[in-house]
């Protein structure tokens, strides 16, 4: 089964973090129907929902993607790197634990789950504001007796690593090239952004279909022109918050895999 965590939008998204986008008022009532719609999206894939209430005074905290990074075999509670979030672990913590064995990053290390794209078992993070050396050297500390590769991989011009490439596809990217290098990533096959859309590499693979905003209509048609199957959600008002599809959940598989082999 595959369980979705969420966090119902706060009241004071208004107050959010902001880094390469203008503030723009944010309607809360539209923001909240736009992310049930999300949330309905991922039950009607089979989601199991676990929904977290609303935290008044963490502006960012229906972003739960940047508070944890959840692997098979274990969860890395993170340490967001804007101040304003780092309460935001507490409440995904408590959930998580029902899951996985759970472990933290530690000051001074930042890590935003934005900045992990996995891909099999190598780790691609972000450098970016978010991210420091730190958490990085933590994180490939308790991922690699369970023979994750950790590659940091340079970003330029947007928040998130996930802000410039996720992943579509078993093997296929979406990205903008004018944020990270595709190079950095092998030979996987990519699909371009539509220029006029920079925004438009962050789309949600749950199993083998996408969740992806409407605002890009020129991204989603390349992508439904490659046979993805696509399915569209309006979230207008989050990316107000500078936030996108892959932020607004965690995703993964309720068991834990058995037979797992440490290195000595
Ligand atoms: C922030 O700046 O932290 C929020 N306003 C947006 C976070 C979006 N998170 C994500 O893309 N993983």
């Amino acid at each position: 089964m595959i369980v979705a965590i969420t966090r119902e939008v706060s009241p004071s998204i208004a107050r959010c973090e902001l880094t390469h986008l203008t503030r723009h008022e944010i309607d809360v009532e539209v923001a909240r129907s736009q992310h049930l719609q999300y949330e309905k999206i991922l039950m009607d894939m089979g989601c199991h929902l676990r929904r977290l209430p609303p935290e008044p005074n963490l502006p960012d905290s229906v972003f739960v993607e940047d508070t944890a990074i959840v692997l098979d075999e274990l969860a890395l509670v993170t340490r967001p790197g804007a101040t304003s979030r780092r309460e935001e672990t507490r409440g995904v913590a408590e959930v998580l634990r029902e899951y996985r064995t759970i472990f933290h990053i530690v000051s001074p290390g930042t890590l935003d789950g934005g900045d992990v794209l996995q891909i099999g078992r190598t780790l691609y993070v972000g450098k970016t504001g978010r991210t420091n050396e730190s958490g990085v050297d933590q994180l490939m500390e308790l991922v690699s007796p369970y023979k994750y590769k950790v590659e940091t991989v340079e970003v330029e011009g947007c928040l998130h690593l996930k802000s410039a490439v996720t992943l579509v596809g078993e093997n296929t990217l979406l990205i903008n090239k004018s944020w990270v290098d595709p190079k950095r990533f092998g030979s996987r096959e990519y699909i371009d952004i539509d220029p006029m859309e920079p925004y438009a590499a962050n789309a949600l693979l749950v199993g083998d279909q996408l969740v992806y905003p409407a605002s890009f209509p020129k991204t989603l048609r390349r992508l439904e022109s490659k046979g993805l199957s696509v399915r569209v959600v309006d979230v207008s008002e989050l990316q107000k918050a500078e936030g996108a599809v892959t932020c607004c959940s965690l995703i993964f598989e309720k068991s834990l895999p058995i037979n797992i082999e440490l290195d000595a």
